[in-house]
């Protein structure tokens, strides 16, 4: 019989990889979506008739337990958050409401359901923030710097608690940040490419960024979502680092993708204070020796290679805009 998994924030970049890798390995897959006045589905649409859709928020508790007791998953992923750090300082509640207490909300869902559900958080490296040690792995101290960063450590920290309260098989994947052509254009890396492609189509010529000597290790988020899936087949739960070991600066990051069209970022790139932010993480670096060790788990894609995709794939979105 297949096996059932249920994923929260299947609409989002991390979500919509981890449905289609679910779906090749056998899974009927069940996605929680939020209500909202537009649909939002855009990312999942290509495989939307293999999916179920149901609604449920990660702050409405009875919503998780009723979806739980309709659909009887064996594997829960908690993909749901408010991601953006920058909004975090804005929406600091929210973000608490969300991406902190939706952890516990989900979690004791899981507990009141069926605590033989196997249950995966997704945590991040903002947990690291003003960071302690470089490079970073399961025993570097925390110190987050972002209100965002703070729900994070209390959502990977409510993960660890309950593993350990109610023996729950629950996981934390602190994943370094992960890229991709379906991510957010609000990320600086979506930001970057798309800004690169409506400049070469000559439908802007300057890009506006923050902070161009923040320093970062990207990975492919379709390689990120397979370390996902081999935590929760472990036969023991755990915490694990999943990173590439590399870190770029944005500046970096600038240089190669205007190169991909022929351009220099310095006739384009202008700083604009409005995206400094009030604290910042200068130099996140991740060890994944564990995650390689214990689940086997590697990359397939480097830096330069996932901005290039990221560019080519917003080349052509929006020469299609443009006709
Ligand atoms: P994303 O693209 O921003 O997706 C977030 C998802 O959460 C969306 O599907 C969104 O739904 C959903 N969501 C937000 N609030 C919700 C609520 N109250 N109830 C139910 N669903 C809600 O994020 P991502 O990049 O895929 O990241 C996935 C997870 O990994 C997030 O928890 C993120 O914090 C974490 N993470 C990401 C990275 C990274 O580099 N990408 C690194 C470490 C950790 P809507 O479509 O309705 O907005
Ligand atoms: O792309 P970012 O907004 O990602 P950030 O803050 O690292 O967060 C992402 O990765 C985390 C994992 O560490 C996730 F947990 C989180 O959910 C999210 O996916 O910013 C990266 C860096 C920052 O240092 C920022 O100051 O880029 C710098 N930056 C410079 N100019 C900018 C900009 N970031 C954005 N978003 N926009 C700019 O114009």
């Amino acid at each position: 019989m297949s096996k059932r998994a249920m994923i929260t924030g299947i609409t989002g970049q991390d979500g919509s990889y981890l449905a289609e890798l679910l779906l090749d390995e056998g899974y009927e897959v069940i996605g929680v979506v939020r209500r909202s006045s537009t649909v939002t589905f855009e990312r999942i649409a290509h495989i939307q008739d293999r999916l179920t859709l149901v609604a449920g928020d990660l702050l409405d508790e009875v919503s998780l337990i009723q979806v739980l007791r309709d659909h009887r998953p064996d594997e829960v992923y908690n993909l749901a958050a408010q991601s953006f750090v920058q909004a975090s300082w804005s929406q600091p509640v929210l973000t608490g409401e969300t991406t902190a207490l939706g952890v516990t909300r989900i979690l004791d869902a899981v507990r009141i359901v069926d605590p033989e559900i196997r249950f995966y958080q997704a945590s991040s490296s903002e947990m690291f923030g003003k960071v302690q040690a470089v490079p970073q792995n399961e025993d570097t101290p925390f110190y987050p710097r972002s209100p965002y960063g703070v729900a994070k450590l209390y959502g990977h920290w409510i993960t660890v608690n309950y593993r350990e309260s109610y023996d729950l098989h629950a996981s934390s994947g602190i994943l370094f940040n992960h890229e991709s052509p379906r991510r957010g254009f609000e990320f600086v890396t979506r930001k970057v490419t798309h800004g690169v492609a409506r400049i070469k189509l000559g439908l802007d010529v300057k890009l506006s960024l923050g902070n161009l000597d923040a320093q970062r290790d990207w990975g492919f988020a379709a390689d990120y979502v397979r370390a996902m899936w081999l935590m929760v087949q472990q036969d023991a739960p755990g915490d694990f680092v999943v990173a590439t070991g590399e870190t770029h600066a944005v500046r970096e990051l600038c240089e190669i993708a205007f190169a991909v069209v022929g351009l220099d970022y310095r006739d384009h790139v202008v700083i604009d204070e409005r995206f400094l932010r009030p604290a910042e993480v200068d130099l996140l670096v991740g060890d994944p020796s564990k995650a390689e060790k214990v689940l086997g788990w590697s990359r397939d894609v480097g830096f330069h290679q996932l901005i290039e995709m990221m560019v080519e794939s917003d080349m052509d979105q929006v020469s299609r805009l443009i006709g």
